[in-house]
């Protein structure tokens, strides 16, 4: 294409709209190079009414470069050898919970809506991370508990099955498809710890006909950004708006327990229907997601802006291995997976060069990631005598991180709901930063604080002495 020639904008595709049986909740980049893509697939290899409408729970970004576009966006496959696009047009609408909360409990109320799935992140739960338990305090939930038209996600899934409830309905699967540990069993709790303390009869009903399947999401895909704009125009000759830019690997396992089995088609999709999701959400979370935030910590002190640059550092990506050493140990592989095979594909999917996932991005929200990502670990090798000096150099790097100065005198913005107790709780001294930190319980039960102290100390020392592109050349020579 001619620089500087107009191009058409993106446009839906003249097919016939399948009628909507999901409504999802926080419609990020996640959800439209994942979960939209499966039911795509699905729909397409097995039929199916299962149209989506999004919800933005914040802002109205999404639904505003979507609408010109008919809700069809395109998807771009980034592999090392080049890109692939494809337009994904199983979106019937998209809502702006702020804008019409009303609008949003209608759609999840419409009997022809089977599930409600979110990708609201960790801190869209507003549950404590260290429990798992809803955070009763939160200001959303107080609001929820007080006001008929909701603010957060837990908020929207019981008015609108309190409306169901009183309709005659049947109630909607929730299917979470956030990065939590045993997410299906984390948002049951929140629901129905929340709907008992507005009717304890709903309550009863969502325990007795709700079903909450857990599953294992995996697709890296990092913020869409002005560069992946241009190239999609210039690879499709068209202008998207809100392109979704991902790997090629993804991986989905869910456990096959849906209201009435009422569901696409996920396996034609290539998802793993399963009874139990556990062993495929341990190895991911603490496999993938809790190197990740290693790197993203570590990475982002040492200069590095993407997760490719930072495996790119030798010094890293020798110290990532480590890091695998340290957590293998610790997880129980699904039957028929080989933990080093796993750990050699994540390596790869990390250096494509093509996938520039920032290190801050990934960085965000760590008061929410840390507990599964690297606690777990952590607390399953010090029962069993093992030494994570890797791991605990990470935990230090999150609290050099949060401390919110970096390794050249530079402030950090640090992106998390604890941003500013965070900040307040570390102090001039190293060791008075870690004994503070490590004393906050909403991330660190008074158990595994107590035994992470010493080793996280010495981490510490060595990363705020030698700084932390020398600090993981120590640990993992
Ligand atoms: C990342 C994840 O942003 C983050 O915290 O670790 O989004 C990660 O890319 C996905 O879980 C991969 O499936």
């Amino acid at each position: 294409m001619e620089a500087g020639l107009p191009v058409d904008r993106l446009t839906r595709p003249e097919t016939p709209r399948p009628a909507t049986g999901i409504v999802h909740l926080g419609l990020g980049a996640f959800f439209r190079a994942f979960g939209c893509v499966y039911v795509a697939d699905a729909m397409q290899a097995s039929g199916g009414a299962w149209g989506i409408v999004g919800v933005s729970l914040r802002s109205p970004d999404t639904r505003d470069a979507l609408k010109p576009q008919g809700w069809a966006y395109t998807s771009v496959t980034l592999a090392p050898d080049g890109p692939q696009t494809r337009v994904i047009d199983v979106l019937n609408d998209v809502l702006v919970a702020p804008e019409d909360p009303e609008a949003v409990l209608v759609a999840m109320a419409d009997p022809r809506v089977k599930i409600v799935s979110l990708t609201v992140t960790e801190k869209g739960y507003c549950h404590n991370p260290a429990t798992g338990h809803l955070n009763a305090n939160h200001p959303d939930i107080r609001h929820d508990l007080s006001h008929e038209l909701p603010r957060s996600a837990p908020g929207y899934i019981v008015r609108a099955l309190q409306r169901r409830m009183a309709a005659g309905l049947p109630p909607f699967t929730v299917m979470t498809c956030d990065n939590l540990p045993h997410n299906g069993a984390l948002v049951r709790g929140v629901i129905l710890d929340l709907a008992r303390r507005i009717d304890p009869a709903l309550a009863d009903w969502i325990a007795s006909e709700g079903r909450f399947p857990a599953t294992m999401v995996d697709r890296i895909t990092p913020a869409t950004t002005d560069a992946d704009i241009a190239t999609v125009e210039r690879l499709t000759g068209r202008h998207d708006a809100a392109p979704v830019v991902h790997e090629p690997f993804r991986q989905w396992a869910v456990q096959d327990d849906f209201v009435s089995g009422d569901r696409p088609d996920f396996a034609a999709a290539g998802a793993q229907m399963v009874d139990d999701v556990t062993a495929f959400e341990d190895m991911k979370l603490r496999m993938l997601n809790g190197t990740h935030s290693a790197l993203a910590y570590l990475g982002y002190l040492a200069g590095h802006e993407t997760i490719a640059d930072t495996v790119a550092d030798p010094v890293f990506a020798t110290y990532v291995h480590r890091c695998w050493a340290e957590i293998m140990p610790a997880v129980k592989a699904p039957e028929g997976v080989s933990l080093p095979d796993y750990a050699d594909a994540l390596f790869d999917r990390y250096a494509n060069p093509a996938i520039r996932h920032r290190t801050w991005q990934i960085a965000m929200d760590g008061s929410q990631k840390l507990p599964q990502r690297l606690l777990g670990t952590l607390r399953a090798n010090i029962d069993a005598g093992r030494d994570s000096p890797a791991l605990c150099l990470a935990v230090a790097g999150w609290m050099r991180y949060v401390a919110g100065t970096d390794e050249a005198g530079s402030p950090i913005d640090v992106r998390d709901p604890m941003a500013v107790l965070l900040r307040k709780t570390a102090t001039d001294s190293v060791p008075g930063t870690v004994t503070a930190l490590l004393s906050l319980e909403q991330i660190f039960p008074a158990d595994i604080a107590a035994l992470l102290a010493a080793p996280v100390m010495q981490a510490a020392a060595l990363l705020w002495s030698q700084g932390a592109r020398a600090a993981a050349a120590e640990v993992a020579p």
